[in-house]
């Protein structure tokens, strides 16, 4: 093996979850660099069974870096992947910062993997919102039938904000249970035993940020940027895992078997038993794996077809989907 590789943003809930699966899959490589902004000097993060040093990003050097994720945000992505790209590393980068960029694939394999085709060394991918991926995993089996409206709401656990929303949601519940006075500071309201119905800034269109990914991102996934796309996104008092309620409309007829049978053969996994008492899955249940689950899945009297989803938001909806997009590259022969 030749291929080195950089994990920016090593120290944070994404980059930990990626070192974990590119361990854990036996990603192809000759070395692993753990980077991150600051001053790192004497930093360890784990890598499979061990610790490997934190660079400092101002002082690394991307010359020998064949592949360089970017888990660290849109401004460290903004500033810092294209030195990487100058220096010949193909940047597969999870952050907003280029997703809506003309020249810049947004790609999610198992939607539009075909939209890696021509990549050149050196050149730059960009990984839809955590909040995007598992969901569009879920629709990708319909796109040929005609993907014609998806309604959806999301359930969104506090490690989508990162480490701080962890915490303040910790310290919220047991000062409460403790009835201590509490701080409100990576939310606009408490979040501990309570819902949000505003994720990021609302803008002139009334829809927040979050909202305006899952509507922008779906389109562009799925080349169909008149695709009706609904979608509600609410801050759930939950340490880690995201949920969708799905209702989709498509162009052919979609029975609930016929639609089970597409969610298998995409490789998600079906838990949907609904005579038996806890016949599906929840968050708690997929958090801490690489799975996509889908439950509940029935037709509508208009047609429709509403089913659930869940999954880890940093593992299976950021790491893995970073990790799927350089697989795919080097199944393709593109790091030789
Ligand atoms: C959350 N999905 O759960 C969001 C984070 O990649 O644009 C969105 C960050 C992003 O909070």
């Amino acid at each position: 093996q030749t291929l080195q590789i950089a994990v920016v943003g090593a120290q944070g809930l994404v980059g930990q979850a990626l070192l974990e699966l590119l361990a854990e899959r036996n990603f192809p490589s000759a070395r692993v660099f753990a980077v991150d902004a600051g001053d790192q000097a004497g930093n360890m993060v784990g890598f499979g069974n061990i610790d490997i040093e934190v660079h400092s990003l101002d002082d690394f050097d991307f010359a020998n870096v064949g592949l360089a994720f970017f888990v660290a945000g849109g401004e460290i992505a903004r500033e810092w992947a294209p030195q990487a790209r100058g220096a010949g590393a193909t940047v597969v980068d999870f952050s907003s910062a280029f997703r809506h960029a003309d020249d810049v694939p947004l790609v999610f394999p198992p939607a539009n993997a075909a939209a890696l085709d021509g990549l050149e060394q050196g050149g730059l991918v960009s990984v839809p919102n955590c909040t995007v991926s598992p969901l569009a995993w879920a629709l990708a089996p319909f796109a040929e039938l005609g993907l014609e409206r998806v309604t959806v709401a999301t359930y969104q656990s506090v490690s989508g904000t990162g480490q701080a929303a962890l915490e303040e949601l910790a310290t919220q519940t047991t000062a409460l249970f403790g009835q201590r006075e509490y701080e409100t500071n990576v939310y606009a309201k408490r979040i501990a035993f309570n819902l949000l119905p505003q994720i990021g800034a609302v803008g002139e269109d009334g829809l927040s940020e979050e909202e305006r990914s899952v509507v922008d991102e779906l389109r562009k996934l799925f080349g169909q940027p008149e695709l009706a796309v609904e979608a509600s996104c609410v801050r759930v008092p939950m340490f880690f895992g995201h949920a969708w309620a799905v209702t989709i409309s498509t162009q052919g007829e979609l029975s609930v078997e016929s639609a089970r049978q597409r969610f298998l053969k995409a490789g998600l996994m079906l838990v949907d038993e609904p005579a038996e008492a806890g016949g599906y899955a929840t968050p708690m249940e997929v958090a801490g794996s690489s799975t996509v689950c889908v439950s509940r899945v029935r037709r509508n009297a208009n047609d429709s077809l509403s089913f659930w989803v869940t999954a880890d938001n940093v593992r299976a909806g950021a790491a893995l989907p970073c990790l799927m997009v350089a697989e795919w590259l080097i199944q393709r022969g593109h790091f030789q």
